[in-house]
């Protein structure tokens, strides 16, 4: 049995965190048996979650998970497909992780418009009496990894302004079809799902989602995968 090693979730939300949902998402996909943990990125190897444990093997970094799982089981999602299509899905899966991700970041975080209420959100998740304390550390660490990434320099209306290009890039790149992958889902619908779902699927003020609403093919999209890969609990 896979163990998935993830951050808190909330609601219909496996975890606030993409990577999370993304390796959640992909087992669901591929019908692995799995079960997920609760974990504490200061444990884990790279200090980030999500890792696993696959029998004893021990990755950590979603993609090099779900390369790993690719490899080693039989049937996997991005048989078939030629290199072309694979190097659209590499791109935009990079443009979500290493752009939009750093925007979603500021927008939960950072944005002193949006903090009350993902403050609101995520404290009941943190250990009882050590929570409030801890909290405002753990907001000014991220300010300053965001700084040093890069985009914490920008203001706020420029960083949505890029999260919006991001997001419209996505609608025309799904066009319509069901799944970024084509017909059937492929691994780039794990980061896809996993970044819409993520803003879609909260109940919190957001530019990002509100942008998300605007393309009803990103929409449907979200509920599509959703009822097919969750409705079974
Ligand atoms: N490239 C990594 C990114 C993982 C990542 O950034 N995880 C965040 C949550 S979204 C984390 O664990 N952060 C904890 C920390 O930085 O202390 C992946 O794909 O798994």
């Amino acid at each position: 049995m896979i163990k998935n090693y993830i951050l808190t979730g909330h609601g219909d939300l496996v975890s606030l965190s993409p990577f999370c949902v993304k390796t959640d998402i992909y087992l669901r996909m591929r019908e692995l048996p799995y079960k997920n943990v609760y974990g504490d990125p200061r444990r884990a190897p790279k200090g980030k979650l999500p890792t696993i444990d696959d029998e004893g093997d021990q990755l950590a970094d979603s993609q090099l998970i779900i390369e790993h799982l690719e490899r080693k089981y039989p049937e996997p999602l991005d048989a078939g497909l030629d290199a072309k299509t694979l190097a659209r899905h590499h791109l935009l899966r990079r443009t979500l992780e290493e752009g939009l991700y750093f925007c979603a970041v500021y927008a939960r975080w950072v944005d002193p418009t949006a903090w009350p209420a993902f403050r609101a959100l995520i404290l009941p998740t943190l250990p009882k009496g050590i929570g409030r304390f801890i909290l405002p550390l753990i907001r000014r660490k991220i300010g300053k990894d965001l700084w040093a990434q890069g985009t914490g320099r920008h203001s706020a209306s420029e960083i949505y302004a890029m999260a919006c290009a991001d997001i419209d890039a996505m609608a025309s790149a799904l066009g319509d079809a069901p799944y970024f992958g084509g017909q059937e889902p492929r691994t780039i619908d794990a980061a896809t799902f996993a970044f819409i779902a993520n803003a879609l699927l909260v109940d919190l003020p957001s530019k990002l989602a509100d942008r998300i609403r605007e393309h009803e093919n990103l929409v449907g999209y979200c509920d599509r995968v959703h009822e097919r890969f969750y409705s079974r609990g």
